[in-house]
């Protein structure tokens, strides 16, 4: 069904956002995947948050890997810069990129199969070296497009054809709090009004910023006896914040009641709010967050919300030094500087 194109006429009223787009200037092509695929849900979230965000789309390039979830990015973002890389090989793609242009904004798009197995040693290390990013993994549990079952599915949990998974899972969140990302939260795909606010405050975030959306594969792990279906994750989930996002550029509004608010500056001057549900639980502390996971896990429940965020966070540009101008814009005169800087540089060298 991809050569179905989108129809170019909208309804001329359609709200316009202070570059001038609508929302429909964020989408992309029609999804092919089965209808009620959670992942559809999750590329709607991504098409909100850029249009609410007012970034231009041609600024953004989507990178992924391969799976159902990795096809989404032709879904979104239309007019970005788009990058379908090799399965389980997004980060380092999005890594190199970053590294030649890092004035564009870079979302990698993943699966639970395409990070968590054959991915995981690019996942590992694209977190701990602070590539500045949004790394959304849209976790199902499964290999959606392969039909296996994934490094992410509960011990316990039963396949479609009624297979036990008897490994132990791998938790990405616990993962990538342990390497560092200065940016760690979970959702689930069908909470968009947790989901949205929380794609902005990742783009605006500067470091990796980290987000695992379960998201319910209709085909083959909504059923009983999965742990990733809707219905379990609807009745074990356990949301740790209500976000609401406010970019400094719009009117502070403060219809928060006293007490129940903490607000967290980001690196660009925009604010997370945070709506704590539990009032100990503190988004700055990167061990109690491990430890509160761990908790929760052993009791059953699946911590969605923003469960870590180091404001202050510095990225791979800064860890090498890089020049302010990227690096596909250097001219040959600052590329080949000459045999006398050679020579300079040499002399410092000795
Ligand atoms: C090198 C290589 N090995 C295996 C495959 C087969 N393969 C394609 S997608 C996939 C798993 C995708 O699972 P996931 O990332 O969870 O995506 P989903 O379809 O569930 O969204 C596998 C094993 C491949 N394409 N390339
Ligand atoms: S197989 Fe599963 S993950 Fe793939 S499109 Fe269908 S519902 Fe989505
Ligand atoms: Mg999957």
């Amino acid at each position: 069904m991809t050569y179905l194109a989108k129809p170019r006429l909208h309804h001329p009223e359609l709200p316009k956002n202070k570059l001038g787009y609508t929302h429909r200037d964020y989408e992309g092509a029609v999804s092919t995947l089965c209808a009620g695929c959670g992942h559809d849900s999750i590329s709607g979230a991504i098409i909100q948050a850029f249009f609410e965000l007012e970034l231009p789309p041609h600024r953004v390039a989507k990178l992924s890997g391969i799976g159902c979830s990795s096809k989404t990015p032709t879904y979104f973002l239309g007019n970005s810069h788009g990058f379908n890389s090799v399965h389980g090989r997004m980060p380092s793609v999005l890594t190199g990129a970053n590294l030649a242009n890092r004035d564009l904004i870079y979302l990698g798009v993943s699966g639970d199969g395409d990070s968590a197995s054959i991915g995981l040693g690019q996942f590992a290390h694209a977190l701990r070296r602070g590539v500045n990013m949004v790394y959304i993994v849209e976790n199902n549990g499964v290999y959606g497009l392969t039909k296996g079952q994934s490094a992410t599915a509960d011990r316990g949990s039963k396949s479609k054809r009624g297979a036990v998974n008897n490994d132990q899972p791998i938790d990405l969140v616990l993962l990538a709090l342990q390497l560092g990302a200065s940016f760690v939260a979970r959702s689930f795909s069908g909470d968009k009004a947790q989901l949205v606010p929380l794609v902005k405050a990742a783009v605006l975030h500067r470091g990796a910023a980290f987000i695992d959306v379960i998201s319910p594969c209709v085909a083959f792990n909504n059923h009983a006896g999965s742990t990733k279906s809707y219905d379990f994750v609807r009745e074990h989930n356990q949301a740790v914040n209500r976000l609401d996002f406010m970019p400094t550029h719009s009117e502070i509004t403060a219809d928060y009641a006293p007490g129940s608010l903490q607000e967290v500056a980001q690196h660009d001057g925009s604010v997370l709010r945070l709506r704590k549900v539990h009032d100990d639980y503190n988004p700055g502390d990167r061990i109690a967050a491990i430890n509160y996971l761990l908790q929760r896990d052993a009791a059953g429940e699946i911590v969605t919300g923003l469960l870590y965020v180091q404001p202050d966070a510095t990225d791979l540009h800064a860890a090498l030094n890089t020049v302010d101008t990227p690096l596909n814009a250097l001219r040959e005169a600052e590329l080949v500087p000459g045999a006398a800087a050679l020579e300079k540089f040499n002399a410092s060298l000795r």
